[in-house]
């Protein structure tokens, strides 16, 4: 397998995201600058998505379409290569469509190739990156991509019990497991931080900052989840590549692993009072699709197609992609956001033989979500939509669609108590600099529940994460993707309770003081007791990354962990917050 080359560089030179604030510009002059932003929004968009593919390019077969222009297989094996690396992420596997536009032979054909090529070289005002004038894709490359997109897709092979059984092992099986906790960490103050090129999770002691195992895992760990009682961490590559490990070993280490898919980025644990610890679920992005497993085994027993009808335009749609998975707190379900149809999936996983299925229409594309303080309200990006879909997990239905700003991107988002508005839930977006506050009390605010009560002004777009405590009266948001390393390096925090007042800027890559490299500062993550915040300063592979805590009450430079096996550390997850949904 190829490794993964982080595309984000290219988004640093392509974008400039931060509204030029001139005093003195005409009308006129605004409108067009207005225009550009929302232009270069969507391209650090289209960037962010344009991850290379998981899926090995081989495994996709050449088809044919006889008016298509000629190309010989060594140039379809390359085209595909680089279509999957660069291209699949936005506009799919399958070429249908996702945040890029559809590409599917019927289209490309009418189009032709001098056309295509034009679009390839130059890119588009909508989004589309300018592979060739920026250097990425000589013509040779521009012309072989204009010719491929005229054939029908390769399409990667399916996934079913079979394939998945193939790669399931348990190395530990349950009755050799220790029967009680045979170690003396504190395991609600652990954190798993994602080791993303290095195809690894590091287990950090949160109380004494020492590393406890580095824990080899698949390829670029997207993220972590735990099951209900602690005991143990689900870990899930890009490659669809689930690690079980046991927490209450002596050095907790895997135990069980299985490959779902080709390509996925959840995985979620059972939490319903009365099936804590029993199944775990995964969602992929390749095959389209959710497995249900054992929770202490990973034996796959229930896999369900997401392929379907689009919520809007009740379109089919052979490729939607499962994003963020949720365990509901209100029934025995999975919330199951499933990314290109904009649908939402509650699962009910009381009875896999006869599994029902409650379906609510959202809007597209669902991407990431977390839940309101009361956690009956799933708040989730429509991120194409620029809207906050939220669910009622209690009643099974769609609680409202809010209008928010450019790209919503909350991670879990934040909760916290608006000295004016009562409880509310914050995201912060991708395409603009705006952070929107929504209410989020229907009992006790009727009047501003689901509505954006506020927005506040942060750094800059290029936002992934924003995180508060309930214990803490500090809000931060990253600004990881904006194309100005002095904001993609530093955090902004606002006092929550002088929310007008405007944000602090924190510098925590140069507190890190890792040298040279893009640094990127992300996702800030609470300790359990909620007053230290860790983030990682993500830097190039070959270069010095670190994880630097803040003090969350003075907001000064507390500890940066600094060590050689740290690699590209990305997401971090606090056992405590994560099993108990704390954010
Ligand atoms: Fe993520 C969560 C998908 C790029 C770090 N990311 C998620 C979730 C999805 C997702 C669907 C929600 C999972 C859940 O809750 O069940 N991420 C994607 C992509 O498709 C995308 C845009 C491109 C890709 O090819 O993967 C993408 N993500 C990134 C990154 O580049 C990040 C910054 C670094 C990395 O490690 O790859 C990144 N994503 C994260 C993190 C979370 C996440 C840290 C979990 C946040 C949390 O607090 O729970």
């Amino acid at each position: 397998m190829k490794p993964i080359v982080h595309k984000f560089s290219s988004i640093f030179v392509a974008t400039a995201l931060s509204l030029a604030v001139g005093s003195a510009l005409a009308a006129k002059e605004e409108k067009k600058d207005d225009a550009k932003a929302v232009e270069k929004a969507t391209q650090t968009e289209k960037n962010y998505q344009a991850a290379p593919s998981a899926i090995d390019p081989k495994v996709a077969k050449q088809p044919e379409v006889a008016k298509a222009p000629s190309i010989t297989p060594e140039e379809f094996t390359k085209a595909k290569q680089i279509f999957f690396e660069r291209c699949a992420g936005c506009h799919g596997v399958l070429r249908k469509g996702a945040t890029g536009k559809p590409l599917t032979p019927d289209i490309t054909l009418a189009r032709g190739t001098e056309y295509l090529k034009t679009f390839i070289k130059y890119g588009s005002p909508a989004g589309m990156p300018n592979w060739g004038t920026s250097g990425e894709l000589n013509d040779a490359e521009v012309d072989l991509m204009a010719r491929y997109l005229q054939h029908e897709p390769p399409t990667p092979p399916e996934f079913g019990l079979k394939e998945m059984k193939d790669t399931w092992k348990v190395l530990i099986p349950a009755d050799k497991r220790p029967k009680e906790k045979m170690n003396k960490i504190n395991l609600d103050n652990l954190f798993s931080v994602t080791l993303r090129d290095s195809g690894q999770v590091a287990l950090i002691d949160g109380d004494s900052k020492e590393i406890i195992n580095i824990i080899k895992t698949g390829y670029a760990v997207h993220i972590s989840r735990l099951s209900a009682s602690s005991r143990y961490l689900f870990v899930i590559g890009r490659d669809a590549r689930i690690n079980l490990i046991d927490l209450w070993m002596e050095k907790p280490d895997n135990v069980a692993e299985i490959k779902v898919g080709l390509e996925a980025r959840s995985v979620e644990t059972s939490k319903y009072k009365g099936w804590e610890d029993k199944y775990a679920i995964a969602g992929t992005y390749w095959p389209p699709q959710f497995v249900v497993m054992n929770g202490d085994t990973l034996e796959p027993l229930k896999i369900v197609s997401t392929r379907g009808m689009t919520v809007d335009t009740q379109e089919y749609h052979p490729e939607p992609r499962v994003a963020a998975i949720v365990a509901s707190h209100q029934h025995p379900e999975f919330i199951v956001n499933v990314k290109e149809t904009g649908q939402v999936l509650m699962v009910d996983y009381s009875n896999l033989e006869n599994m029902k299925i409650t379906t609510i229409g959202a809007a597209r594309f669902l991407h990431d979500g977390g839940w309101d303080s009361t956690q009956r309200y799933f708040m989730t990006a429509a991120n194409k939509s620029n809207k906050i879909a939220v669910i009622d997990s209690k009643e099974d239905k769609l609680a409202a669609l809010v209008d928010v700003g450019a790209v919503p991107h909350p991670g879990r988002g934040a909760n916290f108590i608006d000295p004016k508005f009562g409880p509310v839930w914050a995201t912060s977006d991708l395409g603009d600099e705006g952070i929107s506050v929504i209410g989020t009390d229907p009992e006790g605010h009727k009047d501003q529940a689901w509505k954006v009560v506020r927005t506040m002004k942060g750094q800059g777009g290029g936002s992934l994460f924003i995180k508060t405590h309930p214990k803490s009266t500090n809000l931060y948001v990253d600004t990881a993707l904006n194309p100005d390393a002095k904001i993609s390096q530093s955090v902004a925090v606002f006092d929550i309770n002088n929310l007008e007042k405007g944000f602090e800027v924190l510098p925590i890559a140069e507190w890190a003081d890792v040298g040279e490299g893009p640094k990127r500062v992300v996702q800030p993550e609470y300790n359990k007791e909620g007053d230290e915040v860790w983030f990682s300063v993500w830097n190039g592979k070959e270069q010095k990354s670190a994880i630097v805590i803040v003090d969350d009450k003075t907001r000064k430079l507390k500890k940066v962990i600094k060590d050689d096996r740290i690699i590209t550390p990305t997401g971090k997850f606090n056992v405590y917050n994560t099993v108990h949904d704390v954010y």
